[in-house]
């Protein structure tokens, strides 16, 4: 069928969050989002572009994002004829880094894709499972009662496995903690960087309660220290921010550096590499699980499509709209089974309806590009 885009219309909105997230690298209270909608023959695809506010978690931020999209990723792919979306990606190899702004403009070529086609998104990539599993990422908390009882009300709710975060001084102890109070769930920890091969010692203590892993434990570009660190840990590591590409993933599993891979969809540049991504994995035998930048329902939805794929066995950090906002930006919400499952919509594409009225009222800038122009409105 081949699809052209026409146009790329670009938009920030904001939500506040209903309870602040809080990583080692910082606290968010409210979400600054760019949602991008691709426009060809009348039809609309969506994407998210998933980066933080702040420079923080990778090299980029709303601001950035704003600008790359704009005048690097756009232009590249409007007016092009793409044979299919899995085409797109290539468009941005001359851009170095910069893979969620890249990623929301592919994302939303494989939700226009899909639609024109009117399948599921989820089918559209490839995906096979018909409800997905989910944990909670669970961010640190002014205290430890408070984590207690956060973490409670997620398992009361039915979420599979709890996920906290860890920092220096917020670690072993916190963690000793929560295993008194709840000794069977199924743990893991994310330092989201925090720590250096200098705190081995440290983190080897985590080895005593039993967690499914830890989560990017050392430097967000270090694959060879985490190696290090994993032949001195019987805990499985997860790389996060390190696995950008499906080649970086060949050489961590090569290294021995990660039982375990998180995919991001954002993180590795879109569906085309993360699907490459899940691929090497499996071929490997190193499970996958998605996870989360704090979406709205947008992303939410791209993210509830890649985890159909089959190698995402282990629950992932993709939860119910509810969990972040007071009111999301689809319709219906994202909601999750009392069994801590999403069923997987079949509607076309991303299978929720973007909510087009409620979009314009979150709405702080609006910028349409246009082939043949770097920047236009
Ligand atoms: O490292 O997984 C992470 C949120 C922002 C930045 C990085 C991370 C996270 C999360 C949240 O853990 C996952 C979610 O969307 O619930
Ligand atoms: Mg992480």
């Amino acid at each position: 069928m081949g699809i052209r885009i026409e146009r790329i219309v670009l938009r920030e909105i904001r939500m506040p969050l209903v309870h602040f997230f809080e990583t080692s690298f910082g606290r968010t209270t409210e979400r600054r989002i760019l949602i991008v909608e691709a426009i060809s023959g009348g039809v609309s695809g969506w994407g998210e572009i998933t980066c933080g506010e702040n420079p923080f978690y990778n090299e980029e931020w709303t601001d950035s994002a704003w600008l790359i999209a704009r005048d690097y990723a756009a232009p590249r792919v409007l007016g092009c004829d793409f044979e299919s979306a899995a085409d797109v990606a290539p468009r941005f190899t001359h851009i170095r880094g910069h893979r969620m702004a890249c990623g929301g403009i592919e994302a939303a070529a494989w939700d226009l894709e899909a639609r024109m086609k009117g399948a599921p998104l989820a089918k559209h990539v490839g995906g096979e499972l018909t409800e997905i599993a989910c944990g909670v990422s669970i961010g640190i908390q002014n205290s430890v009662p408070e984590l207690l009882k956060k973490i409670e009300t997620e398992l009361q709710a039915g979420y599979q496995r709890i996920k906290m975060k860890i920092k220096p001084g917020w670690d072993v102890d916190v963690v000793r903690e929560v295993r008194r109070e709840f000794p069977a769930i199924r743990l893991m920890a994310d330092a989201n960087s925090a720590y250096t091969l200098a705190d081995a010692d440290r983190l080897k203590q985590l080895d005593e309660f039993d967690l499914m892993m830890i989560e990017q434990p050392l430097a967000h570009d270090d694959i060879i220290d985490h190696a290090a660190l994993q032949a001195r840990l019987a805990t499985p590591i997860c790389l996060d921010e390190c696995v950008r590409t499906a080649h970086h993933a060949e050489q961590a599993i090569a290294m021995r550096a990660c039982g375990v891979i998180n995919i991001k969809l954002g993180r590795v540049g879109g569906f085309r590499e993360a699907k490459r991504v899940h691929d090497v994995a499996r071929k490997h035998g190193i499970p996958v699980w998605c996870g989360g930048m704090l979406e709205s329902g947008i992303g939410r939805a791209h993210n509830i499509a890649l985890s159909t794929l089959p190698n995402f066995v282990l629950p992932g950090d993709v939860s119910a709209s509810k969990r972040y906002w007071k009111r999301d930006l689809i319709q219906p919400e994202v909601e999750v089974t009392a069994q801590g499952t999403i069923r997987v919509p079949e509607g076309p594409g991303l299978g929720y309806e973007v909510d087009r009225e409620f979009l314009k009222r979150l709405t702080v800038r609006e910028e349409t590009c246009k082939p043949g122009a770097t920047a236009s409105s």
